[in-house]
C-alpha cells in the first residue's frame, strides 16, 4: 500500500474491513501540505497488477486536492460510478484495445455526475453529465466529452446502464452482428448481467425464442419470471451444459450472444444452425486466468454450418449512438425493457463492488452511490 505524503494531518488511520475492504478513512500525513477546511477528493488509484483475481490490495485509496476548471472545462461531483469488466483488462499491461492504467493512476471508469462548477458556456452549475470521470469523487472535464443527461427522462443511474454503454453494446452487438428474425432462437450468455438482460430483451422485442445462460437459480428465476426470457440455464448447478442447452434449444441456435467464452461457448458452438451468428461482446470466463485456457477445437463448425462469428468494440458505433439510445429510450418507456441495479455505497466500496462483479455477485448492473442525488 502506497502513502500519500499529502495528506491533512488527522486522527483516523488507514481502514481495512474484516474481508480486507477499504473503509473510509484519513490517512495520517505531513502536516501542512493541504488546507485541511477545503474538500478533498476521493479517488480510487491502481496500486498493483492483479494477479488472477483482483484483490482489495491491488486498489488504493488515496485523498487528493478537489482540481479547478480551466477554460472550456467543468468541475463535476460524480452520482453514481459504473463497473464494468473491461477495467479488470485496464489493470493488466497486456497489449489491447485501450492503453494499461499506470501503477498509481485513477481507475478509468464512466460516471453520472452533477456539475459544481462550470467555465464551459454550453453546461450550468447543477446539470447532469455522463462521461469517463473515474473512479473518484470529483473531476474536471472538456464539457464537449460529457453528454447531457436529462434527469426528467429516466432515474439518472440508466445512464450508464440500459440508456448508456452497456445498453449500447447489447443493441448494436445483437441487432448489427446478428440481425435476429422473428422466431430464431437466441442464446445469451452473462444473461443476467448488464449486457445480457438488454440482449435477452430486444431479442424478445424481435419476436425472438430467447435462452439465457446464468450464475445462479435467483438470476434464472428473475430471467423467467420478469425479464421473459423463455428458457434459463444455472451454469453453475449443471454438469452437462452440452446435453441441458441442447433440451432447451429443440431447434438448434440461430443467435448467439457470447459475454463469457470458455466451456459455455463450447457447448453453444455444437448446437448452430446453419447461417448461424455469432457475436463476440466478451470473454468473461477468461479475464482472471493466470495461464490462458486450451478449449476444443470448434471453429469448424463455422464452416459446416457456415456461420459467422464477429468481435466488436461499443465504441466503434460512436457515430451512431444518439440512434441506439433514441430506441433504446423508446423501448424503455414503453415498459419493454425492465432494469435492475446493484448499487453500492461509498467510493471505498468500489474495489470490493468491482470484485464482486466479476465473481457474479451482481443482479444486472453493478454501480457505486459516490453521492446523493
Ligand atoms: P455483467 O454481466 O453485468 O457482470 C459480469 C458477470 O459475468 C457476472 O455477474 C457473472 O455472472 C458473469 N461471470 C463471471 N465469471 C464468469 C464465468 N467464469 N463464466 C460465466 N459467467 C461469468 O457485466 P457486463 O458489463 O454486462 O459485461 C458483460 C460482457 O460484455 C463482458 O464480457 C464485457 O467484457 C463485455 N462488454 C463488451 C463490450 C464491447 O464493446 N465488446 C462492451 C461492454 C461489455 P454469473 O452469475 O452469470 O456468473
Ligand atoms: C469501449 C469499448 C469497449 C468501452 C468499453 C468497452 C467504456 C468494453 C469492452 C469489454 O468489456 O470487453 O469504448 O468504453
Amino acid at each position: 500500500m502506497s502513502t500519500n505524503p499529502s495528506l491533512p494531518d488527522s486522527p483516523h488511520a488507514w481502514l481495512r474491513g474484516p474481508e480486507g475492504e477499504l473503509r473510509s478513512a484519513i490517512r495520517p500525513a505531513k502536516k501542512g501540505r493541504l488546507n485541511p477546511l477545503a474538500p478533498l477528493n476521493r479517488q480510487i488509484t491502481l496500486a498493483s497488477r492483479p494477479v488472477g483475481f483482483p484483490k482489495v490490495s491491488d486498489f488504493d485509496l488515496v485523498y487528493s486536492p478537489v482540481p479547478s476548471p480551466a477554460a472550456g472545462e467543468v468541475l463535476v461531483r460524480s452520482i453514481y460510478l459504473s463497473l464494468d469488466p473491461y477495467m479488470r483488462g485496464r489493470m493488466s499491461d497486456a497489449e489491447s484495445y485501450a492503453r494499461p492504467l499506470a501503477i498509481g493512476e485513477v481507475m478509468t471508469g464512466g460516471t453520472v455526475a452533477c456539475v459544481v462548477e462550470s467555465k464551459d458556456p454550453e453546461l450550468q452549475v447543477g446539470d447532469t453529465v455522463e462521461g469517463m470521470l473515474g473512479w473518484q469523487e470529483y473531476a474536471v472535464a472538456q464539457g464537449r466529452e460529457l453528454r447531457k443527461i436529462d434527469p426528467g427522462m429516466a432515474p439518472v443511474s440508466t445512464a450508464l446502464g440500459v440508456l448508456g454503454m452497456t445498453g449500447l453494446t447489447a443493441f448494436f452487438g445483437l441487432l448489427d452482428i446478428c440481425d435476429p428474425q422473428p422466431g430464431e432462437t437466441v442464446v445469451v450468455s452473462g444473461a443476467a448481467g448488464a449486457v445480457g438482460t438488454v440482449v435477452g430483451q430486444i431479442a424478445k422485442i424481435k419476436g425472438c425464442r430467447v435462452v439465457g445462460v446464468a450464475g445462479s437459480d435467483a438470476k434464472i428465476s428473475w430471467l423467467l419470471d420478469e425479464l421473459g426470457f423463455d428458457a434459463a440455464l444455472n451454469y453453475k448447478s449443471a454438469a452437462d451444459y452440452f446435453g441441458r442447452l441442447h433440451e432447451l434449444c429443440p431447434n438448434g441456435v440461430d443467435v448467439y450472444f457470447d459475454n463469457v467464452g470458455g466451456t459455455i461457448t463450447d457447448a453453444v458452438m455444437r448446437l448452430l444452425n446453419v447461417k448461424a451468428r455469432i457475436s463476440v461482446c466478451g470473454q468473461l470466463s477468461q479475464y482472471n486466468l493466470e495461464k490462458p485456457e486450451h478449449g476444443p477445437r470448434y471453429l469448424g463448425q463455422l464452416i459446416v454450418k457456415q456461420a459467422k462469428a464477429q468481435g466488436f468494440l461499443v465504441s466503434s458505433y460512436a457515430e451512431k449512438f444518439h440512434e441506439g439510445l433514441e430506441q433504446l429510450g423508446r423501448w424503455f418507456n414503453q415498459g419493454k425493457l425492465k432494469y435492475r441495479e446493484d448499487v453500492a455505497q461509498g467510493i471505498e466500496g468500489a474495489p470490493q463492488a468491482f470484485i464482486g462483479m466479476l465473481r457474479g455477485k451482481n443482479h444486472g448492473k453493478q454501480l457505486v452511490q459516490l453521492t446523493g442525488w
